[in-house]
């Protein structure tokens, strides 16, 4: 059929029109740490039927799960194990997929490089292959949890209004090597099979859903465990590096506009501030006002990286006016919000 004999004819809707309201089957990984918590909240408001793929035997994690979110349908299925994904894949018949499962640890994965290269980096192609060999290549959207690490901080490689989707990448530890793999995979498969795949860059994103391992939670917890005279002493590596931090709710909310937008991109979700670790750390204590925090402060030589990023700063621009992202919560409602939550936890125990 010409151009011209379609001219004037209302074209049909295809199976694949997207309706960014019509509730979808979601398929998501690590729904069990930080990110997952938050996305699978939204997603079960919105309506959405979430599947969660939760890897090993007797995971203490899936009951928590099915507690926190009842109406979860739990997949056991692991990124390093191509079979196991196939199979979630059929379960979910999903029309959206989050992968959001990794080892995302900087410092942890510096101690088990293979198994982070195994599960960051590979298990995304394992992902992408287990919707392009169900054939599913048109009809899922995938999300690929790319990081600011990727980027690396250095000197020569740092833009002074931020990073942004076409800065340079350099990462600097086996996690941000391993990303950056699977961010190069997901563009792969967008370009080669015409998936939609869409990345998110995503800079350090923090609240009180965030694990203890990760500096803010451990700092906001050591200082309201301090305050409540239940710890002496909080200790922490090297207070310098500077970091672009903002509130995970916002930024969740950032990668499910990503899927909804008309076409894939990569976008960079950021706050556009940087602050130093010991920033977070003075701000904390003086919430519960203590000023002279330096006396409850110790550097624990664990704690030192091989590597480290230096600075981390963010441009956001490209999601800010193509997806009308935005956030809702600043640096000091951060801190804020984590040091009064711990503060409510350590209180009630
Ligand atoms: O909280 P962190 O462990 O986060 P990091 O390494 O920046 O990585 C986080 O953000 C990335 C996005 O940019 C994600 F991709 C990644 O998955 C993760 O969510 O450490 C932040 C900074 C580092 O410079 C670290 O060396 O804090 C420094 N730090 C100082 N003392 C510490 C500690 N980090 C931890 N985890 N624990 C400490 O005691």
């Amino acid at each position: 059929m010409s151009a011209g004999m379609l001219a004037g004819i209302e074209a049909a809707p295809t199976p694949n029109e997207w309706n960014p309201v019509a509730p979808k089957n979601v398929l998501v990984s690590g729904i069990t740490g930080q990110d997952g918590g938050h996305l699978a909240e939204q997603l079960i408001a919105q309506g959405d039927r979430v599947f969660g793929l939760v890897r090993g035997q007797h995971n203490p994690r899936k009951q928590l799960l099915e507690l926190e979110f009842p109406g979860i349908t739990v997949i056991e299925g692991d990124l390093t194990d191509p079979s196991s994904l196939i199979r979630a894949v059929e379960i979910a018949d999903p029309d959206e997929i989050y992968n959001l499962g990794a080892v995302s640890h900087v410092g942890y994965s510096f101690k088990n490089p293979t198994l982070t290269e195994e599960v960051s980096g590979k298990g995304v192609l394992n992902f992408l292959e287990a919707v392009r060999l169900t054939g599913r290549t048109d009809k899922t959207r995938f999300y690929q949890a790319s990081t600011s690490e990727m980027f690396g901080g250095l000197d020569y490689n740092r833009p002074g209004a931020g990073y942004d989707e076409e800065s340079l990448f350099h990462p600097r530890s086996p996690y941000g090597v391993a990303k950056l793999y699977g961010h190069w995979i997901a563009r792969n498969y967008r370009e080669s099979y015409g998936m939609f795949v869409s990345c998110g860059i995503l800079f350090n994103h923090e609240g009180e859903r965030r694990g203890l391992e990760f500096v803010t939670r451990k700092i906001t917890h050591g200082v309201a465990r301090i305050s409540l005279g239940l710890q002496d002493k909080l200790l922490l590596g090297d207070l310098w590096p500077k970091r672009d931090w903002g509130y995970a709710g916002d930024y969740v909310d950032g990668m499910w506009k990503m899927l909804q937008h008309h076409e894939p991109d990569d976008f960079v979700l950021a706050s556009g501030q940087t602050h130093s670790v010991e920033d977070f750390v003075r701000q904390a204590f003086a919430l519960v006002g203590i000023e002279n925090w330096r006396d409850f402060v110790e550097q624990d030589p664990a704690m030192i990286r091989p590597a480290e990023v230096d600075i981390l700063l963010g441009n956001p621009s490209k999601a800010e006016s193509t997806l009308q992202w935005e956030r809702k919560v600043n640096f000091e409602g951060l801190i804020k919000r984590m040091v009064d939550h711990d503060l409510a936890l350590e209180s009630s125990k």
